[in-house]
């Protein structure tokens, strides 16, 4: 099996880094305080109690899928805006963007008797159309529970990202995201990976919340799963995580359409949230004269 690297909660964030761009994976131990644990679980619990198992291969049929984790649990938004991670997802795609967005939450309930999904790159969310210099994605799955070989953890091929299309992954090539409940699995859109088999009695659940480049389209929209009444309320660096901002000087303003605003018809998506943005830049950026 290829080798994935484990760093201690307080790593090194350059080392961390070097890690994720040399391996596209690795894996941060006991970030997440049990007693956060204990509150995304038990305020998640009956939202996954209730979730649909998937219809085909890919999501899996024996795997349940929970979303809109923002607006569903606090304790989720604090896994959201977690400052390890988020510190990370900037620094990792800061080659690429101005601004980062959130991209996905989601619970992955994989039961007892679920396949190995196929592996695959998330970045396939956008098609083959991202351009493979660019990396599109920052990628976390917090564990809830345990993740063991036996009830599957994630499979990772670590060193793929960069493999041509038509390279598959062999079995000695890949490894398994094996880690303590409160552990993150880190991950690029680029690398090769995907949910592993279920041959334990008991759920594999993981937290997958994702983030991507500020002017891409995310998997999960978030204007419908935590729509403004919800957002509002939400603190000022969550609600621009979740794309309330301008994504740079003419990325992501609407208009009221019940009329014409007397202050602006070009609002920032803040206006929404009656307040104002707090980043002076978005609004006064020099557009070049061509
Ligand atoms: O559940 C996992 O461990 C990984 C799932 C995954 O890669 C996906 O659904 O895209
Ligand atoms: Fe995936």
């Amino acid at each position: 099996m290829a080798n994935l690297v484990y760093f201690d909660a307080d790593a090194d964030s350059d080392d961390v880094l070097t890690t994720l761009r040399e391996d596209g994976a690795c894996v941060l131990v006991d970030v997440m305080s049990d007693e956060l644990r204990s509150r995304v679980d038990s305020e998640l619990r009956p939202f996954i109690a209730s979730t649909p198992t998937g219809r085909d291969d890919f999501s899996g049929r024996l795997t349940a899928r929970t979303g809109a984790l923002v607006a569903r649990s606090e304790a989720a938004r604090e896994l959201v805006m977690h400052p390890t991670t988020t510190d990370l997802a900037r620094q990792f795609l800061e080659p690429y963007t101005d601004k980062i967005q959130l991209h996905l939450t989601q619970i992955i309930n994989i039961q007892p008797g679920q396949g190995a999904q196929p592996r695959h790159r998330d970045r396939l969310a956008w098609g083959g159309y991202v351009p493979a210099e660019i990396e599109p994605q920052f990628n976390t799955i917090w564990a809830l529970t345990d993740f063991t070989e036996e009830n599957g953890a994630t499979r990772v091929v670590p060193g793929s990202a960069g493999w041509p299309d038509d390279r598959r992954a062999l079995d000695e090539e890949t490894s398994q995201a094996v880690m303590t409940a409160g552990s993150v699995l880190l991950y690029s859109g680029s690398v090769i990976h995907g949910g592993g088999k279920n041959c334990s009695d008991s759920d594999r659940t993981g937290v997958n919340i994702t983030y991507c480049l500020g002017w891409l389209r995310t998997e999960e929209n978030q204007y419908l799963s935590c729509p403004p009444e919800i957002a509002k309320s939400l603190d000022h660096d969550l609600q621009e995580m979740l794309g309330y901002t301008m994504g740079s000087y003419a990325l992501g303003y609407y208009s009221d359409p019940s009329g014409v605003s007397e202050i602006n018809d070009l609002r920032p998506p803040e206006f929404i949230l009656d307040r104002r943005p707090r980043d002076k830049a978005s609004s006064s950026a020099l557009i070049a004269d061509y």
